[in-house]
């Protein structure tokens, strides 16, 4: 069977690519201004169903959406069988397409691909998609519905919902009738997943105090609406920003991004948030989340992807020690360059822990070295993966006493919460909420399990940002020439000083972390460290770090 070259022809000539511009799948897929992706999702659904032939037909996922970007930015990531990120090797398989000039130049580059990779075209190709609710997603779906009608794949819409449920479909679809089914493949069936596990794991305990969540106006809140009544009586969950047809409120001064990265409460949250009460801020798909609290002072104290790492893994050993299984699961945690350097000395006094580049993909890859691997970004996105022989583990011991018993049940019910196919918000909500709830943690308890080193995360924008090469988990750069050693000098010259520079993969600006013994000298540094780089690099002098 050879592709239907006829029929790609037709329909690709109605989504030709803008001349004067490259795409380039980055850390979270294809992203930019949403009104240039026409090409690049029309040809993405061709390689999504050519990756479903590949897979003997099982479903593959499509994502459409930018996540933490402003509004008029949109993007689109491709989700594996498992419900895990496509493959590294596919990524450049979908740059290749996506900048393919012409028509003809893309009919060469698929019969390639499928040469190269042993595709047969026989096969039956199944894809799933969904967006998120920004004002470009609809013309970009029906790019996507032509992509598929192209070649002829059978497409289900699983319309406007968040990254997570969509991963979660995935999973479910082509896990389905098996005995590793994954749930029931709906949004329904994702949250009567979730919910039963949390109310199961939560029973007995007092209910929880009110938790405010930030649905930064995106699509979570349309989850988060249907999450809340189930759950009320246990965790009952007040959401702010929940505005969904409000044009540019998208991520606009809210969210987890936001917060991460100026390091102060949304001004909608800081009216509400009173001292004491804990809230949090899910992102603009729903598969981060950042925690925070006001402390006795009324100051303003972060509960990042770093802390929610410390305080569930720490959880999750003591279950296993419990379970008496301490000597045969192995518990690791995996983090990125971003993580505070406090969390990491805390975390390396207790398990194994990895450093990975930046995406998800790296840190789930990394994960699933352990038998349960506990990865969290600092910027709130994360999950825990138990492996499938750890899964059984905990449904076959025989439990010895009646403590053990309750300790292997929780695990298990922990597997049922915790959406492992990729960070996801709401699942990483309820899962804090269920350690807070069995330590009987306040956020500043919490808080206290060890003191976050004071550190900065500054963009700059320069005028080519690929010019900037990482090695060591992006932790040196190896170009342009020179810089680093520049950066070296200047870290060494502060106390606990750290920092490094990285490209971002989702937005065209250069990354500078920085982190030091005192708040001043984190900034300081940091925007020394982004002259630096703005210096090598040049930029809009307008927007030069000071
Ligand atoms: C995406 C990725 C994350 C990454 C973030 C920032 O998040 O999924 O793993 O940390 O982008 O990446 P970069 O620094 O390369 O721009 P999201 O929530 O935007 O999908």
């Amino acid at each position: 069977m050879t592709l239907p070259v006829e029929t790609i022809t037709q329909y690709a000539d109605k989504h030709a690519k803008p001349s004067e511009l490259s795409f380039q799948y980055g850390t979270a897929g294809f992203r930019t201004l949403g009104s240039t992706l026409d090409s690049v999702v029309f040809r993405v659904a061709i390689l999504a169903a050519l990756r479903s032939k590949k897979h003997d037909g099982r479903t593959i996922g499509v994502m459409i959406t930018a996540s933490h970007n402003p509004e008029e930015d949109n993007g689109v990531k491709i989700v594996e069988p498992r419900g895990d990120m496509l493959e590294a090797a596919w990524e450049v398989h979908a740059t290749n397409l996506a900048n393919a000039p012409t028509t003809a130049d893309l009919i060469a580059s698929l019969e390639t691909l499928v040469q190269a990779t042993k595709i047969d075209l026989s096969k039956p190709a199944n894809v799933v998609y969904a967006s998120d609710t920004r004002p470009s997603g609809p013309a970009l779906v029906a790019s996507l519905e032509d992509g598929l009608r192209a070649i002829g794949a059978s497409g289900r819409n699983a319309g406007i919902t968040t990254t997570p449920v969509l991963h979660y479909l995935v999973r479910s679809i082509n896990t389905k009738g098996t005995e590793d089914s994954y749930g029931v493949d709906s949004e329904e069936g994702y949250l009567e997943k979730l919910t039963t596990a949390y109310k199961k794991l939560v029973a007995n305990r007092p209910p929880s105090p009110l938790l405010l969540v930030d649905c930064a106006n995106g699509v979570g809140a349309l989850i988060a609406r249907k999450l809340a009544p189930i759950i009320q009586d246990v965790l009952p969950i007040r959401l702010i920003n929940e505005s969904l047809d409000t044009p540019g409120a998208l991520n606009k001064n809210s969210g987890a991004d936001f917060v991460k990265t100026s390091q102060k409460l949304p001004p909608s949250v800081a009216e509400v948030l009173r001292s004491g009460q804990r809230g949090c801020s899910l992102d603009g798909d729903a598969d981060r989340i950042i925690y925070y609290y006001l402390d006795e002072r009324g100051s303003f104290r972060l509960l990042d992807g770093d802390k929610i790492a410390a305080l569930t893994a720490a959880f999750i050993v003591e279950l296993v020690k419990l379970a008496g299984l301490e000597s045969s699961v192995r518990v690791g945690i995996v983090q990125t360059a971003y993580a505070n350097g406090a969390s990491t000395k805390y975390l390396q006094e207790r398990l194994p822990v990895k450093c990975v580049a930046t995406g998800v993909k790296h840190l789930h890859h990394a994960a699933e070295h352990y038998d349960v691997g506990v990865y969290f970004e600092a910027n709130g996105h994360g999950t825990v993966l138990f492996s499938d022989e750890t899964v059984k583990t905990f449904k076959t011991t025989e439990p010895q006493s009646p403590a053990q018993a309750t300790a292997l049940e929780h695990l298990v019910s922990l597997t049922q919460l915790i959406n492992q196919t990729v960070g996801d918000a709401l699942s990483d909500m309820l899962l804090v909420e269920v350690v807070l709830a069995h330590k009987t943690y306040t956020g500043a308890e919490w808080d206290s399990l060890y003191v976050d080193l004071p550190n900065r995360l500054v963009k700059v924008s320069v005028a080519d940002r690929t010019a900037f090469k990482t090695e060591d988990a992006e932790r040196r750069l190896t170009s342009p020439a020179g810089l680093q050693g520049k950066i070296d000098e200047l870290v060494n010259r502060y106390q606990s000083g750290r920092s490094f520079v990285r490209p971002s993969g989702t937005e065209d600006v250069v990354r500078v972390y920085a982190e030091a013994a005192i708040r001043g000298q984190a900034d300081e540094l940091a925007y020394r460290v982004g002259g630096l780089v703005y210096d090598e690099a040049g930029g809009d002098p307008a927007k030069r770090p000071k």
